[in-house]
């Protein structure tokens, strides 16, 4: 028998094979592609998110736990589309122009995916007029944006003011090693977080 604890248990595990297992027998019984995804891979999602805030698991074991989550958002994609069941949002997200650095940013997209936001990854080395236009072409509630780099914090800033030059109705995100709240208040952004899984709770917050 199908069990959604199973499968937030495995994906806290990183075991993508189980979680895979585990998915599909719920689908096959006719469990609601909706609770498969909150409470399996989304509840499993919420624990790891805590435990590496807590600094209790680090990079490596939310890389797996998301691998194993990835394994069963695929079989639940085709499902959730014919439900209907709706992202929470649209987060478009990037790493700013002139900077490279992507490890962090590719966390707070798992974290994202993992807290039901659908995100579309834009990839590094993103300019202002490129998060502008993928946002509008998305329906995007949130831009988000990572820097890694003291020199490329300003592109923030630039992306913030071209933002509400554009009247776009998102709500700003900023994060990386260098970015402090002081700075997110300092540029106007909407909202800074830590670490990936702050940032997912942030979003949550902010929509
Ligand atoms: Co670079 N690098 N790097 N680097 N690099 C740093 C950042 C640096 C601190 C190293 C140092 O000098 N001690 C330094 C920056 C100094 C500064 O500006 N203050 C630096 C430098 C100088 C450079 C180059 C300029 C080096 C050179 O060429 N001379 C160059 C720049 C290239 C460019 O971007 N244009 C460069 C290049 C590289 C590599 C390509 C070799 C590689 C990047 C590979 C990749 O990303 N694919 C690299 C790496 C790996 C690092 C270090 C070692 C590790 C960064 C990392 O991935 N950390 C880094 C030193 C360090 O941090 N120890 C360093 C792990 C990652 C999980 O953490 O990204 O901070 P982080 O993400 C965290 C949080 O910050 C937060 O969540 C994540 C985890 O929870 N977070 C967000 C991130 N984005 C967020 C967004 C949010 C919210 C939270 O909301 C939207």
């Amino acid at each position: 028998m199908a069990d959604l604890q199973a499968i937030a248990d495995a994906v806290i595990k990183g075991d993508r094979n189980t979680v895979a297992e585990q998915c599909k027998a719920a689908l096959a019984e006719g469990v609601l592609v909706g609770d498969v995804l909150e409470k399996g891979l989304i509840a499993g999602m919420n624990v790891v998110g805590v435990r590496f805030k807590a600094n209790e698991i680090y990079v490596p074991e939310v890389l797996i736990a998301a691998r194993a989550m990835k394994a069963g958002m695929e079989l639940l994609e085709p499902h959730l589309k014919e439900a209907g069941v709706k992202p929470v949002g649209t987060v478009v997200l990037g790493t700013v122009k002139g900077d490279l650095h992507d490890i962090g940013k590719n966390l707070v997209g798992m974290m994202l995916q993992g807290a039901g936001f659908k995100v579309v990854d834009l990839g590094t080395d993103v300019d202002a007029p490129t998060f502008i236009a993928k946002a509008k072409e998305s329906g995007a509630r949130i831009v988000a944006m990572s820097a890694l780099l003291t020199t490329t914090m300003p592109q923030m800033a630039a992306v913030v003011k071209a933002v509400k030059a554009d009247g776009l109705a998102v709500k700003t995100i900023i994060g990386g090693a260098p970015v402090t709240q002081s700075y997110c208040d300092e540029i106007g952004a909407d909202g800074y977080a830590p670490d990936a899984a702050s940032a997912a709770d942030l979003a949550r917050e902010l929509v």
